[in-house]
């Protein structure tokens, strides 16, 4: 619709979307959103989930109108007011959750991570704790350790039964969005000092996080978010690495706006 209100918020943050790596799946879904909704006078604008949240904080401070790709779980919803935009379309899907994904051959090769893996599933107010704790300032790895001591039942339920082994070497990969800094954190905090193995956590780009666990160069991965956000990378490589199914259910993504920008409530509100 051709409402002033839109074009005005057009103008006042120059078109633009602040979007993050361009390998996200919220990229796609953003793109995807810029078609369905007919914004082809907008930009998304590629960066990194850091960027994002240095120049969200920036507009928030000076009261200025900004629109993000967001997500939950995310702190950047405890620390400012902020919203989602309605999708009416739902470019950015519903009902989204994080899965845990592993190669082929993992539970011969390391049944007891495998057994763990199968089991880790969290909510998203618990990792909510560690991704505040972090970015108040905790390291990832003492986040991890003060969640593991705070939740020790949860961690036993995981662990429960489980004999540690002796120092094997195990990979995970993941990329640096903040919700993935924690669950991956975690998973390596409780598999070295519960289940004996010894973790490499490659941080790397969305597509290499995939192909890593399809070519068996990598273990496993907590952060494939389905069935949506990365579709593409499960159409592309679902047939070459196991599903361990949901570490999480009920997370979103969408595009945010802080509060304070009450004339826009929904992705139809950006037509211009
Ligand atoms: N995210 C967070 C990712 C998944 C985790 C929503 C930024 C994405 O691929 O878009």
């Amino acid at each position: 619709d051709n409402n002033g209100a839109a074009n005005a918020v057009g103008k006042e943050v120059n078109y633009q979307i602040i979007g993050i790596d361009p390998g996200a799946g919220i990229m796609k879904s953003t793109a995807k959103a810029i078609k369905d909704y007919n914004l082809s006078d907008w930009n998304l604008i590629e960066g990194s989930g850091a960027a994002m949240t240095a120049t969200l904080d920036k507009a928030i401070k000076n009261e200025q109108p900004i629109i993000i790709t967001g997500w939950t779980p995310h702190w950047m919803f405890n620390k400012y007011d902020l919203k989602y935009l309605e999708d009416p379309k739902k470019s950015f899907g519903d009902a989204e959750e994080i899965h845990t994904i592993a190669r082929k051959g993992l539970k011969e090769d390391h049944p007891v991570a495998y057994e763990f893996l199968k089991r880790f599933k969290w909510t998203s107010d618990e990792m909510g704790e560690m991704m505040i704790a972090i970015q108040d300032g905790t390291s990832p790895e003492q986040a991890a350790k003060d969640y593991a001591e705070k939740h020790a039942d949860q961690i036993d339920e995981w662990t429960k039964g489980l004999t540690p082994v002796g120092g094997d070497a195990f990979k995970l990969s993941y990329v640096a969005w903040d919700s993935e800094i924690a669950s991956t954190n975690l998973l390596k905090y409780v598999m070295e000092n519960k289940l004996g193995y010894k973790v490499n956590a490659l941080q790397v780009e969305a597509g290499p996080m995939w192909t890593g666990v399809a070519s068996g160069d990598v273990d496993a991965s907590p952060a494939a978010w389905l069935p949506l956000t990365h579709a593409d990378y499960w159409a592309r490589y679902k047939d070459q690495v196991e599903d361990l199914g949901a570490n999480m259910t009920g997370v979103r993504t969408g595009l945010v706006v802080p509060k304070y920008m009450t004339d826009v409530n929904s992705i139809e509100d950006l037509e211009t």
